[in-house]
């Protein structure tokens, strides 16, 4: 395609791609991301793995309808094909159907810098129901990701620990991701623990950092951990490295957090800058 003179070139930006899911109301999952990736000055894109759309009608519970795999391979396969991704985030895949054809793509593409947004169960969702995403998830995405963003439930499941109810244990939990999976480990404590802090933890087999803002309340608000590690993946993506990333990233949740939107949902949802 030509370009007549007078039209300026088009200029790259870093591209960050979310593998994730819609959350209809937009707080949480690829609704976040994009708004996130877009707010941080990155080329965001997603590749959607199912539809959530809470019910009104059975008080907010999750209706939760995957897209068939081939749909996701397709998309995936026009994303990689227009552009090269400077960062990756897994976020919601939901079925085990789902993380094979991801994690094929991901074995073949081999994108730099994936962050996994280990995504077991959302906020009011019954956890028995993901027992076979979860194993598939530690299987098959978890030794492809060079960053992990488990919550305070992820971050038991992951580690094998009974509780974390401090500081302490959750900096011990990270050490244990770090170690099983090799990742850079950000695990966030977020309002899960006592004190007057929201406290993540950093390690990434060197550098333990513990991460913290005063509390902005102790509800927890939709869409905090989806932002957080599209916010990662966002300053990958422009070359940060790891640690500067996870600072911007709480910096920029804490705000988003801050600046939440009201909903007659069950949680309040962050709102990015
Ligand atoms: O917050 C986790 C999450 C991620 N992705 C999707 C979701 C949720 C929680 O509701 O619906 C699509």
């Amino acid at each position: 395609m030509t370009t007549p003179d007078s039209v300026a070139p088009a200029v790259a930006v870093p591209v960050a791609l979310a593998i994730a899911g819609s959350e209809a109301t937009g707080g949480a999952g690829a609704q976040a991301d994009l708004k996130t990736f877009q707010a941080l000055g990155t080329f965001g894109i997603t590749a959607l793995t199912c539809i959530v759309s809470f019910d009104p009608k059975a008080d907010w519970g999750h209706r939760f309808v995957p897209v068939e795999p081939q749909v996701i391979a397709d998309q995936l396969e026009a994303e990689f094909a227009a552009y090269d991704m400077d960062a990756v985030k897994i976020g919601m895949l939901g079925t085990p159907a789902t993380i094979e054809t991801v994690a094929r793509v991901l074995r073949e593409q081999r994108p730099q810098r994936l962050v996994l947004d280990p995504v077991l169960i959302c906020k009011g969702q019954e956890p028995g129901a993901a027992l076979d995403t979860d194993t598939a998830l530690k299987e098959q995405v978890l030794p492809l990701a060079g960053f992990v963003t488990p919550n305070h439930f992820e971050t038991i499941s992951l580690s094998g620990l009974d509780a974390i109810d401090d500081e302490d244990d959750l900096a011990r939990a990270a050490t244990i991701i770090h170690e099983r999976s090799g990742a850079v480990v950000l695990a966030k404590g977020g309002v899960r623990l006592a004190g007057p802090d929201a406290v993540d933890v950093f390690y990434d087999g060197t550098t333990l950092e513990v991460l913290r803002t005063p509390k902005v309340g102790e509800l927890a608000v939709s869409g905090a951990g989806c932002t957080l590690a599209a916010a990662v993946t966002a300053e990958l993506a422009k070359g940060a490295e790891p640690l500067e990333a996870a600072r911007t990233a709480k910096d920029f949740v804490t705000r988003a957090i801050q600046r939440r939107m009201p909903s007659r949902a069950p949680f309040e949802a962050v709102r990015q800058g």
